[in-house]
């Protein structure tokens, strides 16, 4: 039997919800490049089944722009026009547009106080999770983390489990020790490939996605003034998530009695 040692954050949709500001930030940077591209709200849910903003670039170009000749390598293109993205967005956090999601900040703050280890395993650049954790939770946020795991330090994205694997094993955490926290199916099927039980908070491009297997699925992590509202899934008593919860609900993934 496992005891429950670390909580593992996605940060897209389920920290805060970015994904409205990506987008926005998307558009920015395409017009900034003299582009005439646009991504509406219902173009961008279908794009964010590709995860990685670069892929998903490449993605957009290789089924809606076949015949597109970029003035220089495609590679260098979308690299640049990313950047410029990555810029756009980690501007609009700084300028305070991005609060935290409900329950977010006060079971982080709980979950440290009762010793649980934090990681973040993330999709998204670093550059924005270090905007996002300073800007929208703490000045210090960054080092309430043990491991932040963003980006392209693994070969494969979510779906993909590599990231949660690269993050449990720079904490030196097996999967059976590990909660993960997730609000996409991308996200789900990341962690789960990776042996980690996961609670889905679904997020505004996330509502309909198949959830399957999640130990509990929920509208948001809550708060005691603001339950949350189950989707599928055991909340038993519990209205908002507390670490009494985690623990109940780890032990159910791992079938014992809570610890
Ligand atoms: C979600 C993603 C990211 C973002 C855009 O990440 O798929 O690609 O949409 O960020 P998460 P970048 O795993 O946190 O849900 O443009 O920086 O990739
Ligand atoms: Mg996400």
């Amino acid at each position: 039997m496992h005891k429950l040692t670390t909580l593992l954050f996605d940060v897209d949709g389920t920290l805060a919800e970015t994904e409205e500001i990506h987008r926005a930030a998307f558009n920015q940077a395409f017009r900034q490049a003299g582009l005439d591209w646009y991504w509406s709200e219902q173009m961008y849910a279908g794009l964010l089944t590709v995860t990685g903003g670069k892929e998903r670039i490449r993605y957009f170009i290789d089924t809606c722009l076949p015949g597109f000749e970029a003035p220089m390598s495609l590679d260098e293109y979308i690299a640049a026009l990313h950047a410029a993205k990555t810029d756009v967005f980690t501007r609009s956090v700084a300028a305070g547009e991005v609060p935290m999601r409900p329950g977010v900040k006060r079971l982080l703050s709980e979950a440290r106080a009762a010793g649980l280890r934090l990681g973040i395993a993330t999709t998204t650049t670093p550059a924005n999770v270090i905007a996002l954790l300073q800007h929208s939770l703490a000045e210090d946020a960054e080092v309430w983390f043990d491991v932040i795991a963003a980006g392209g330090v693994v070969a494969n994205k979510k779906p993909a489990p590599d990231i949660y694997f690269y993050a449990m094993e720079k904490l030196g955490v097996g999967a059976g020790e590990c909660l993960a926290f997730e609000d996409s199916a991308n996200g789900l099927r990341s962690a789960q490939g990776a042996g980690v039980a996961t609670v889905v908070t679904v997020s505004r491009y996330s509502r309909g996605e198949d959830f399957t297997g999640a130990v509990l699925v929920i509208d948001q992590l809550g708060e005691p003034d603001q339950p949350f509202q189950v989707i599928a899934g055991d909340a038993g008593s519990y209205r908002y998530v507390c670490v009494g919860q985690l623990r109940d609900l780890h032990a159910q993934a791992s079938g014992t009695a809570s610890a």
